[in-house]
């Protein structure tokens, strides 16, 4: 077991059942013309988790964890988008609409998928989910299950919508969840600090949160033996 700095408390977790998740670091939420954008937000606030999620990246690979990543977007025929999602809010572009790295938030696109410094190692699971959670119409609860996971160290973007989303349904399936603070970002920042207060309180109501520097300290350099299934 290995135990990091982290609020309220000091979490632990064994390497052998715990994943590394990534959430939605897609252009379309990261980079200019995309989803994100078309909302009326500024993009650029996001960039700053980037190098320290490619550092913890090659960490978590390196120590052997399972790493997971999710992707937020729909069928092309959007058959999956329920019309309250397609149709709410003034955005600039809405989804399915083209834009300048294809379709908005569409599968299959350019802007959809997942930005070059993080791009998924062949091997590593790719969860393409309609909604805002990774558990919500997805096969990541079994994937999970299959591979013995109990603890998820949880990245990605947006720390108010997908990251807290996740983490919510993680947290009533059991899995005991470690947000690194440095490595999800928000448009708005004081939805990321207040978004990761709320995590941590009561107790640590949803989970913990660390940064990535004391995780990286206590991942093994070497990998870690995987439960035989
Ligand atoms: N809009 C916003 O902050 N986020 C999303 O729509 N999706 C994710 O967080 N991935």
């Amino acid at each position: 077991m290995l135990t990091v700095a982290a609020r309220p408390s000091p979490y632990t977790f064994d390497p052998a059942t715990t994943a590394l998740l990534v959430i939605d670091m897609q252009r379309d939420f990261l980079e200019p013309g995309g989803f994100g954008e078309s909302l009326g937000n500024d993009v650029s606030q996001l960039r700053r988790t980037i190098e320290p999620l490619a550092a913890l990246l090659a960490g978590a690979r390196a120590a052997g964890l399972t790493i997971v990543h999710t992707r937020e977007g729909h069928l092309p025929d959007l058959t999956d988008c329920p019309p309250a999602k397609l149709t709410r809010g003034q955005p600039s572009k809405r989804i399915g609409d083209p834009g300048p790295k294809g379709r908005i938030l569409i599968r299959g696109e350019y802007g959809h998928d997942i930005i070059d410094e993080l791009a998924p190692l062949a091997g590593e699971p790719v969860i393409d989910k309609p909604g805002k959670g990774a558990f919500y119409a997805t096969e990541l609860d079994t994937l999970l299950s299959e591979r013995e996971i109990r603890s998820l160290l949880v990245t990605g973007v947006t720390t108010e919508v997908c990251v807290h989303t996740t983490v919510r349904e993680a947290n009533d399936r059991g899995y005991e969840c470690l947000v690194l603070a440095d490595c999800v970002g928000s448009y708005f920042p004081e939805f990321q600090r207040v978004g990761l207060d709320m995590i941590a309180a009561q107790g640590g109501i949803f989970g913990w949160v660390a940064d990535s520097g004391d995780l990286l300290a206590v991942l093994p350099a070497t990998a870690v033996l995987q439960p035989s299934s």
